[in-house]
C-alpha cells in the first residue's frame, strides 16, 4: 500500500529498537528500549550477563519479549498501527534460541487469552534454556576444534560454510549445549536465530531461518545451499538436530508470515500486516545503503568493519562471507579487524606530544595532508607498519607494533623501532597498512575491470573525519567514488524497514529488482564525496600491494 506504514526492528545486544516508515521510506516514528535502563529487574549489563571464568556470554529470552511489549506500546502512543502493512528486522548475528514442545501451540494461542495478557506471560516458559548465548561468548574452543577437524582445518570449514568456527557461531554453539546440557539439548523442539525467534514471535509460528543469519551458524553450506550433512554428523543424531534446525528460507524478500492475533488485539495491528523474512544486523546495515556489486562500506569505528557486495565466492579463514539477505547469488563479505580507532588514537596522541590539547585531530591530520598532498606514498622509501594496540584478527596475531623498510626489490628488509623521521611518519603509515589490508583482501572478491571497488562508503565515527577518509580512499581508488555517510546510528533499522517495504509492497506492485527499488528512494544529501587524492586519478598503491603483502609475510605466519 502506498499510503501504509512499515517497521524495521534491530534487536542488538543492548537495545531493541524499532524505525516506523512509510512506503519511499521516510521515517514515520522512531522508538527503542535499552535493556539496562528500561528492564533494570533482568540485571544484564549491557544487555548480558557475563562470566569471565567460564567465558560465557548470556542474555535472558524473556527480556527480549517484555522489550517488544515496550516497544510496541511505546510506539503506540504516535503510530496509527492500522496502516501497517509490513514488518521486518535485522538482529544480533548467531545468538541462539532453544524453543520447547510447548512453544508451537502457545505460539498459537498468542493473544487467545485476552490482551491483559503480556508476551512473556504466554510464552516465558515455552524455551528448554531461558538463555540465548551472545556473540560475546568464547565458551566453545572444544567445539570449534571439533568442526575444523570434522572437515580437515579451517581453511576448509570456511570454504564450505563461509567462514572459519568461530566461538560465537551457532554451530559450535549448539554442539556445547548438547554436550554440557542434554537435558535441554532433548527438550529442545526448535533452535532459532536472534532474528527468526523475533520473527515467530510476531508471526505466532515457527518462522524458518534466514540464509543470510544462516551463514553466521558454520553449518551452512554457501555453494551448495545446504545445511553441511558432514557437520551435522558431529551432532550424533542427524535427524534430530536436522529436525531442530528446520528448514533454512533462501527467499529473503518475501513474507513468511502474518502478524499474529496477539498484536492485532493488542496494539490495532492490521490483521493483513506481513512478517518480511528477518535477518542479521550486518546483513542489515547492507541494507540501508543503496549498494551494487562492488561498492564497499567501511565502518571506521572502535574496530573497523568492512562490508562488500559481490558475486564472487573467495572465503578465507580471515574474514566471512554470508548470502546476500535478498539478492540472490550475490554475497556479502565482512572483514572484521580489532584494530582501528584506537590504533589512529594512539597515533595521534604520539604527534600530538605536549604541544597540542589531548584529543584534537589537527596536527595528525596537517601531517596526512601534507604528504597526500606531496604524493607520498609507503614515506617513499617502502616503509610499511603494523599498529595493532589490541590482538588482531586479520592477520591473526597478537598485539604487537612493526616497521619495516625494504630494499627497492623486495629482497631485504630491516624492521625499527621508529623510522627516522618518526612520529610523524606513523600518520600516513597506519593509514596506509590499514587501508592496503582492506584492499588486499576485497580485491579477490572483486569484478571489476580495474580491481578497484565501484564505491566507497565511510560510516562510523572515524567518518566524520574528511582527512582519514581520503586518505584511505587514496588507496582504495574507487572508481565512482567515496562518500562519507551522514546519519548512520539506524543503519540496521532502517535496511530491515526498507526490507519490510519491498517485500510486503514495492517488489510486486513496482516490479523493481532490490537495487532499484533502494536506488529510487534514496537521496544523494546522505553522501558527502570524499576528494580522491589523486586527482588525475592514478593507482599510487598499485605496487605498494606488493610490499603490503611481502611485510605481512615477513612478519606473520598466519596472513593469506
Ligand atoms: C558479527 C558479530 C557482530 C554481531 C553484533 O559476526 O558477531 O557484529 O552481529 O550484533
Amino acid at each position: 500500500m502506498a499510503d501504509g506504514i512499515y517497521l524495521g526492528l534491530d534487536l542488538s545486544t543492548q537495545q531493541l529498537k524499532g524505525i516506523v516508515v512509510d512506503s519511499r521510506l521516510q521515517q514515520v516514528e522512531l522508538a527503542k528500549v535499552e535493556f539496562e535502563v528500561d528492564l533494570p529487574e533482568y540485571k544484564t549489563i549491557k544487555g548480558v550477563y557475563t562470566n569471565s571464568a567460564t567465558k560465557e556470554v548470556l542474555a535472558p529470552v524473556s527480556m527480549w519479549l517484555e522489550a517488544l511489549d515496550l516497544l510496541f506500546a511505546r510506539l503506540k502512543k504516535t503510530v496509527d498501527f492500522s496502516k501497517l502493512v509490513g514488518v521486518s528486522g535485522a538482529c544480533q548475528q548467531h545468538g541462539s534460541v532453544y524453543w520447547n514442545k510447548q512453544a508451537p501451540e502457545a505460539l498459537k494461542d498468542l493473544g487467545a487469552s485476552g490482551p491483559t495478557q503480556s508476551l512473556k506471560d504466554q510464552l516465558g516458559n515455552c524455551f528448554a534454556w531461558e538463555m540465548s548465548p551472545n556473540w560475546q561468548d568464547h565458551s566453545t574452543e572444544s567445539e570449534c576444534k571439533d568442526f575444523e577437524k570434522c572437515v580437515g582445518g579451517p581453511k576448509q570449514l570456511a570454504g564450505i560454510t563461509g567462514s572459519k568456527a568461530h566461538h560465537r557461531f551457532t554451530g559450535p554453539q549448539i554442539l556445547k549445549v548438547k554436550h554440557q546440557m542434554p537435558k535441554v539439548y532433548e527438550a529442545t523442539d526448535r533452535i532459532a536465530l536472534v532474528s527468526s525467534f523475533l520473527a515467530s514471535v510476531l508471526g505466532g509460528e515457527y518462522v524458518d531461518i534466514d540464509v543470510s543469519d544462516a551463514c553466521g551458524m558454520n553449518l551452512w553450506d554457501v555453494e551448495k545451499r545446504e545445511v553441511s550433512a558432514q557437520l551435522m554428523a558431529l551432532f550424533g543424531d542427524v535427524d534430530g538436530i536436522k529436525q531442530r534446525l528446520g528448514s533454512i528460507n533462501e527467499e529473503g524478500d518475501v513474507v513468511v508470515s502474518r502478524v499474529s492475533k496477539y498484536f492485532v488485539d493488542k496494539y490495532g495491528v492490521n490483521e493483513k500486516c506481513g512478517i518480511v523474512a528477518f535477518t542479521g544486523d550486518n546483513p542489515g546495515t547492507i541494507l540501508s545503503l543503496p549498494l551494487k556489486p562492488n561498492d564497499v562500506i567501511v565502518s571506521l569505528g572502535t574496530s573497523t568493519t568492512a562490508l562488500v557486495v559481490t558475486h564472487n565466492y573467495v572465503p578465507s579463514p580471515l574474514y566471512h562471507m554470508f548470502a546476500h539477505p535478498v539478492s540472490k547469488g550475490a554475497y556479502m563479505g565482512m572483514l572484521c579487524y580489532c584494530n582501528g580507532s584506537l590504533a589512529r588514537e594512539k597515533v595521534r596522541d604520539e604527534v600530538n606530544g605536549d604541544q597540542e590539547p589531548s584529543k584534537s585531530w589537527d596536527r595528525f591530520n596537517q601531517i596526512a595532508e601534507d604528504a597526500m598532498n606531496a604524493g607520498t606514498v609507503l614515506g617513499n622509501k617502502r616503509q610499511l607498519g603494523f599498529f595493532f594496540p589490541l590482538a588482531e584478527i586479520i592477520p591473526s596475531v597478537d598485539a604487537c607494533q612493526i616497521r619495516l623498510t625494504w630494499d627497492s626489490d623486495l629482497k631485504e628488509v630491516s624492521r625499527s623501532d621508529k623510522w627516522a623521521d618518526s612520529p610523524e611518519a606513523d600518520v600516513l603509515g597506519i593509514l596506509e597498512s590499514q587501508a592496503l589490508s582492506v584492499r588486499h583482501r576485497l580485491t579477490p572478491m572483486l569484478s571489476t575491470a580495474d580491481g578497484h571497488p565501484r564505491r566507497v562508503y565511510f560510516v562510523g565515527g572515524a567518518s566524520q573525519n574528511e582527512v582519514i577518509c581520503r586518505a584511505l580512499g587514496r588507496v582504495l581508488m574507487p572508481s565512482e567514488g567515496a562518500f562519507r555517510v551522514q546519519d548512520m546510528n539506524n543503519a540496521c533499522a532502517f535496511g530491515a524497514a526498507a526490507k519490510a517495504v519491498y517485500g510486503s509492497f514495492a517488489k510486486e506492485q513496482e516490479g523493481s529488482t532490490w537495487e532499484e527499488f533502494l536506488e529510487e528512494r534514496s537521496s544523494d544529501e546522505k553522501f558527502v564525496g570524499v576528494k580522491s587524492g589523486d586527482e588525475d586519478g592514478r593507482d599510487l598503491y598499485k605496487e605498494a600491494v606488493a610490499v603490503f603483502v611481502a611485510s605481512e609475510k615477513a612478519c606473520f605466519k598466519e596472513s593469506v
